[in-house]
């Protein structure tokens, strides 16, 4: 780049300088008169009008960037689920009024605009949320850096309900036109995959890699702007191409088809999301998008934001890469084979280096969801890399035997080639020695994993092993999602909480001002209604606007306990048609499920489909006077919960203790004044220390307490059998009055499951659920105490920004510096 070329001077932030600018893009952009043109040119244009603004501070921070060579961070991750773009760019450039009045000069509303959007949904759940939090809190804190990751052409599917049961279809995205990138064709890079290896003579464990295919990776840019401080910075995300050597290749063999074919197999690559949370499935295709985005990432910051004839022995100092979970890993023997092989390294000297430039994050605790790669594939797909994957671990294992001579069960737990039940290499072991640090996202799941998951490693390096807490960014999921309590809280304390969420704790005195809990109150009112709108209009779904919103969203998966949720709701039910619970009793809730199923996760389904049927009998019996109500909005997804998490009053986080490693949906209940129903799990642990007791419903077994009774030998059947409300409940379920009569199918596996295997123990947490249920009814009653503990969450909660999970992981992990921008 040339130092000396001149800044673009960003465009003025007036009304008029912005109506000029978006009907600029709507007739030379779209084409079209303002009087013709469709809501989808109204939304492209609207946001290339905006893209515009924030470009000039793009192209400032990448000049910045080139001229400072600061030290960078980049977020190596499978999975970044934005959420909706345009409003959020809106609010970072300080827009949204301008473009709201700009609009409405023309007669247009801003509102209506942004309905339009379709988000791209690159993530399954938690994991790739809190990537997207995590690059809004970097560009916000000014760190110089970089998310890669894979700009999947399919998205998470999106779910429907055919008779209750979820139906996935293509989530085509891309479909009308994606404003928010811009692709670089000019740094595209090749990524190659099979073929074989030889000896290279003479040198220190280099080998040479014949490939047998390769790809093209084309990168798009996207803007991630922080706010209010002029940094924008990049989210690069690769495409697969088929490359044209190959085409040429083939067509010049005279098959025309399989040269086609060829090019639908490449491009494959980035074809689509893998739909699984949690538990991957060891996939071909899965293990080709990893290689390819991460493989097409180290070029690319080696060869187009380092500057030429770079020192890369001084690597650690210019980069992290951070790893989201094991996805990314296959980066460590890939930088490995750069110096080696390319560059002509020595092992050690390579070794030395690669291990300063990687950190690791875990996510999970459950076994079947820690990445393992047969070595049948690996070798099959990336020869080279199972060669070097082998060399780190024999000396890695070295290493582990000079610790501990003579303790060779312990190497065995140890490699990171596993031999049972078949030749596979673990992914977490391959991060955890090649990590620089290794980091758990709660506090409990931190200390789960040293104590457990990766035991051995923790004893071996303790100082490797620590926490970041995870957080969720303010301005998306408080000052856009909640503009109502936005603004009380700004009146109160002033808009400081935007970007330093520990401020929030200056509400706290307001907690016992009877006024200020009446505006608080308004406000939750006020989001209910709004959400009442928007389930009607979406989905054709009736809500009272008053009743307590409870909701449960998240991933549908069996450790988070949904069907424990679904028996609470029939055991309240039973109640009533028992004649146990006088309907009078009964607080009117509006229970809201928002969960996708991975679709090949049959009991998870099952689930769904169970929750529906039981939500239309309730629903639909008119002797409960709609006291009660179950609503299960189909595609749940950030759009969504934008709009539900302001309305809810409470938050339901029961999984089984030691099972969720953190969420981050319960932080954002919390700061939006839900008060949570949950287990001593995740991040559950801290947030209830933080707001207190009295501000959150504990229930359930501890993690201690469920490992010790797993140990001991559970039997559900004893639960079901002594507590006669748990059995009424699982009875009248299994009896098929949810399902017309119907008491095989979901009903008979369900009720199979619970009372005879239960794996995460709903049946022994059942009756300190419903206990604590009570509990939140019987305090509901009293509005004013209730909007006291709901302003405490708010106040106490500031922690969870994930602000303060950035600036832990530069203080402990990353030691970087922002930078600061002149603007
Ligand atoms: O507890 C959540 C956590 O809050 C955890 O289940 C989730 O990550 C969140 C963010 O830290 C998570 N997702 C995955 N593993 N843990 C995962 C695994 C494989 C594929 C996709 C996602």
């Amino acid at each position: 780049m040339n130092p000396n070329t001149p800044p673009v001077a960003a465009p003025e932030i007036t009304v008029e300088s912005f109506t000029r600018a978006f009907l600029r893009e709507l007739n030379f952009g779209q084409g079209v008169d303002l009087d013709r043109a469709s809501a989808n040119d109204k939304y492209l244009a609207l946001s290339r009008a905006v893209r515009h603004y924030l470009t000039t501070r793009w192209l400032e921070t990448l000049r910045n960037q080139y001229r400072d060579q600061a030290k960078v961070v980049a977020y190596l991750s499978a999975e970044f689920l934005l959420g909706p773009q345009l409003e959020n760019a809106l609010l970072a450039s300080k827009l949204d009024e301008v473009a709201r009045e700009s609009l409405a000069n023309l007669g247009l509303d801003l509102d209506e605009i942004r309905a339009v959007e379709v988000e791209p949904g690159l993530g399954n759940g938690g994991l790739g949320r809190l990537a997207a939090c995590f690059i809004d809190s970097l560009a916000t804190l000014n760190v110089p850096s970089i998310g890669y990751g894979i700009r999947y052409e399919y998205g998470i599917f999106k779910q429907t309900f055919v008779d209750g049961k979820q139906v996935e279809t293509p989530d085509n995205w891309l479909r009308l036109g994606s404003p928010w990138e811009i692709p670089h064709p000019e740094n595209a890079v090749e990524v190659t995959f099979g073929g074989r290896t030889e000896a290279v003579e003479g040198a220190d464990g280099a080998r040479r890699w014949i490939p047998d295919w390769r790809v093209t990776a084309l990168p798009y840019n996207y803007m991630v702007p922080g706010y209010h401080n002029g940094r924008v910075n990049t989210l690069r995300l690769w495409s697969a191409k088929a490359t044209h050597e190959f085409d040429l290749q083939i067509f010049n063999a005279g098959d025309y088809a399989e040269a086609v074919r060829a090019r639908t197999f490449a491009e494959n690559i980035s074809k689509v999301l893998y739909p699984e949370d949690s538990t991957p499935q060891g996939k071909e295709l899965r293990l080709q998008q990893q290689y390819f985005f991460v493989a097409a990432s180290l070029r690319d910051f080696l060869e187009n934001v380092l500057p030429d004839g770079y020192d890369l022995t001084k690597l650690p100092d210019r980069i992290t890469w951070q790893l989201n979970d094991t996805h990314p890993v296959i980066a460590v023997p890939e930088l490995m084979r750069l110096l080696i092989d390319e560059k002509g390294w020595t092992w050690d000297d390579a070794w030395a280096v690669t291990q300063k430039c990687f950190a690791y994050t875990c996510h999970t605790l459950l076994p079947e969801a820690l990445e393992v790669w047969s070595v049948d594939l690996l070798g099959r797909l990336l020869p080279r890399h199972l060669e070097i994957i082998y060399r780190i671990n024999e000396e890695f294992l070295e290493v582990v035997r000079e610790a501990y001579p003579g303790d060779e069960l312990r190497v065995r737990r140890m490699s990171i080639v596993a031999e049972q039940p078949e030749r596979a290499i673990r992914m977490a072991h391959l991060a955890t020695v090649a990590g620089f640090k290794v980091n758990g996202v709660a506090e409990l799941h931190s200390q789960l994993l040293a104590e457990k998951v990766l035991h051995d490693f923790a004893e071996l390096w303790p100082e490797k092993f620590t926490n970041v807490t995870n957080g969720v960014t303010p301005r998306r999921f408080v000052r856009m999602a909640n503009p109502g309590l936005s603004g009380l809280i700004t009146e109160a304390i002033g808009d400081g909480w935007v970007t330093d969420l520990s401020q929030l704790s200056r509400l706290e005195p307001l907690a016992e001002d009877p006024e200020f809990r009446r505006r608080f109150r308004e406000v939750k009112g006020a989001n209910k209604r709004r959400l009442a709108e928007v389930l009607a209009a979406r989905d054709g779904l009736e809500i009272a606007g008053d009743a307590m919103v409870d909701a449960m969203v998240k991933r549908l998966h069996e450790y988070k306990r949904q069907s424990l949720k679904l028996l609470h709701i029939v055991s309240m039910y039973e109640g009533v048609k028992s004649g146990r619970t006088p309907l009078e009793s009964i607080t009117p809730r509006t229970f809201v499920f928002g969960a996708k199923a991975a679709p090949g996760y049959v009991r998870a389904k099952e689930t769904i489909a169970l929750i529906n049927a039981v939500g239309r009998t309730i629903n639909e019996d008119a002797s409960l006077e709609g006291r009660l109500k179950v609503v299960f909005p189909p595609n749940y997804n950030v759009t969504l919960a934008e709009v539900l998490i302001p309305a809810a009053d409470l938050s339901e986080q029961i999984s089984l203790a030691g099972k969720e490693a953190s969420g981050t949906g319960n932080m954002k209940f919390a700061l939006n004044g839900a008060l949570t129903i949950g287990t001593d799990d995740g991040a559950n642990v801290e947030i209830r220390q933080l707001v207190g007791d009295d501000n959150f419903f504990l229930f359930g077994m501890t993690e201690p307490e469920a490992a010790d009774l797993q140990a001991k030998g559970y039997d559900p059947g004893a639960y079901y059998e002594s507590d006669p409300e748990l059995k009424a409940a699982l009875d009248l379920l299994a009896s098929g009055a949810f399902t017309g009569g119907d008491k095989g199918g979901a009903v008979a596996s369900l009720f199979a499951s619970l009372t005879e295997r239960d794996r995460f123990m709903a049946l022994a947490d059942f009756r300190s659920y419903v206990d604590a249920q009570a509990t939140v009814e019987e305090a509901y009653q009293d509005h004013e105490e209730w909007s006291r503990k709901a302003i405490l969450n708010v106040a106490r909660t500031g922690f969870f920004s994930s602000d303060r999970s950035i600036q832990d992981y530069l203080d402990r992990i990353w030691r970087a510096e922002p930078v600061t921008q002149n603007h």
